[in-house]
């Protein structure tokens, strides 16, 4: 996506203030002026979230197995920026004591984390369970029940047992078999204990990015072919997950099983019919397309991009579409699996077909709706290059939910900002505190959000990007080998958040000496 962000940059733009001022009078409050007083409600949920591969190290003790991607920081060192990989990486196998302190620290409520697939079946097949990786998650899930804190797992989040990949990963179409075989063994071992899960994270950072694009491993970049195999595939994963756990696990120990997608915050660059329709078809190509067969009345794939790529496909001399339609069983037995929508949310951008480039492969999905992309100059760039912060983008975000899929409950289960380090994290204050004064506002407005997971507990393994973006409350010292982590400011502005159940502007830490408060 940065290439899509590389078009021409609205200088001083008018047409931006003209869009923050529609929407700042539409929910009736100035931006970047902050309500003192309002309160989060009391069954709100606060946590932070974190994910196997950025974490644990440990990347081949006790019998865990290769997934993709410690195969691709082996084998292809180069694609990482500093040639580093997730070996060590926190070295929460070994340190997940320290961290659930430093959740009782910021005195979170939840704790968002994914289990390793291939640490719990080194082949990715359910033939043979890895014990040592059972007890790991066993581990983790009674020191966090111990202190009261809610665990909350991802099933996948990205790190695929690289046997499977072998045999096509996410386009063989058994891949759903498989899924439900790994989600059979997590339910039968953590259920009686663990009340929410999340199937998949982010189904269109592994389609997309993963297969229709090279920024994610595999790094297949089977462009406007891949990500379409892998979107049919991956919803038939999640909902026989869903089913299962819905027929089996829910009856005999409750709990709740959703689904998280990435959406950024996208407005139209100007007032006109087209670049309004160009929100919606950036909306279908970046993640409707695959939460719509989940969340839509009718299930299945959005209408106009399955006509789009329909079209193209025919006249690229394609005997049939890229994007192949579910059958009405199909379409029937996904529809409705999801008791939550959860929302990784983070950047934002303007959408028009004006802003369309031909720097695309052809075929490619990009090309299929030909439309382009492009941030204001007023809005401040992260340390990530595909990450600027919009004005009002939380409350954008779940208003394009909203409009979308009506009241659905919605969890934001990531949001947070990158910085190349330091302890003194202003930025990332900021980003917080207007982040949740913009959740804030969604709530005064009816928008049915129960909960937020800081992204990220601490600095982390950042995919292609390595350790050179840094995403945590908490900083990480690499060159240390106990991993010493260092709250930052933004880990106690956001336990005063917590605390408070406010977003209070002007607080200031007393002092830089983090304690655990009583009752956590
Ligand atoms: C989340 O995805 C992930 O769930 C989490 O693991 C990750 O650490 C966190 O973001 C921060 O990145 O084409 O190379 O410019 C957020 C989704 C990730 C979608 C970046 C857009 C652009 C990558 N976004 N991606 S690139």
């Amino acid at each position: 996506m940065i290439s899509s962000l590389g078009g021409p940059v609205i200088p001083n733009s008018y047409i931006m203030k003209l869009l923050v001022l529609v929407l700042c009078s539409a929910v009736a409050l100035t931006c970047g002026e902050v309500r003192q007083g309002r309160k989060f409600p009391d069954d709100f949920v606060f946590g932070v979230a974190t994910a196997s591969y950025q974490i644990e190290g440990a990347w081949d003790e006790d019998g865990k197995g290769e997934n993709i991607w410690d195969y691709l920081v082996h084998t292809n060192p180069d694609a990482i920026a500093d040639r580093s990989t997730g070996d060590v990486a926190c070295d929460s196998y070994h340190k997940y004591k320290r961290d659930v302190e430093m959740l009782r620290e910021l005195g979170v409520g939840s704790y968002r984390f994914s289990l390793s697939w291939s640490r719990i079946l080194p082949s990715g097949f359910a033939n043979h369970v890895n014990e040592a990786g059972i007890q790991y998650y066993n581990n983790l899930i009674d020191e966090l029940l111990k202190y009261n804190i809610d665990p909350i797992i991802t099933l996948y989040h990205w790190d695929l047992p690289q046997k499977l990949q072998e045999l096509g990963g996410w386009l063989n179409p058994l891949v759903g078999d498989w899924f439900e075989d790994y989600a059979r063994v997590v339910y039968e071992h953590f259920s009686d204990r663990v009340k929410s899960f999340i199937t998949i994270n982010e189904p269109a950072q592994v389609c997309y990015e993963g297969y229709g694009t090279d920024t994610k491993a595999p790094l297949l970049n089977a462009t406007g072919i891949g990500e379409y195999i892998c979107a049919r595939n991956i919803a038939l994963a999640h909902a026989k997950a869903y089913h299962l756990y819905n027929n089996v696990y829910k009856p005999k120990y409750g709990g709740e099983c959703g689904y998280t997608f990435a959406v950024d915050s996208t407005a139209p660059l100007t007032d006109s019919e087209e670049d309004k329709y160009a929100v919606e078809l950036l909306t279908q190509q970046q993640w409707a397309i695959y939460s719509d067969p989940v969340f839509s009345k009718d299930g299945g794939f959005p209408k106009e991009l399955l006509e789009l790529v329909a079209k193209k496909s025919a006249a690229q001399g394609f005997p049939r579409s890229r994007l192949i339609d579910f059958t009405e069983e199909e379409k029937a037995y996904i529809r409705g699996t999801s008791d939550f929508f959860g929302v990784n949310h983070y950047s934002g951008s303007l959408a028009s077909p004006s802003l369309y480039t031909s720097q695309y492969a052809v075929p490619s999905s990009m090309d299929d709706i030909e439309v382009g992309q492009t941030v204001s100059d007023d809005w401040l760039q992260a340390a990530s290059s595909w990450f600027q912060k919009m004005p009002n983008s939380v409350y954008i975000t779940m208003k394009l939910i909203q409009n979308r899929y009506g009241d659905v409950p919605i969890y934001i289960t990531e949001n947070g900002w990158s910085s190349y380090g330091g302890i003194d994290d202003e930025d990332r204050v900021d980003y917080y505190r207007s982040a949740l004064e913009s959740a804030l506002d969604a709530l005064d407005e009816g928008i049915n959000l129960k909960g937020y997971y800081a992204w990220s507990l601490m600095d982390n393994f950042e995919w292609l990007a390595g350790y050179t973006e840094r995403f945590g409350l908490y900083q990480v010292d690499y060159d240390d080998p106990e991993r010493t982590r260092t709250p930052r400011k933004s880990a106690f502005v956001y336990k005063h958040i917590i605390k408070t159940r406010m977003v209070d502007p002007d607080y200031e830490p007393e002092s830089n000496v983090m304690t655990i408060d009583e009752g956590h």
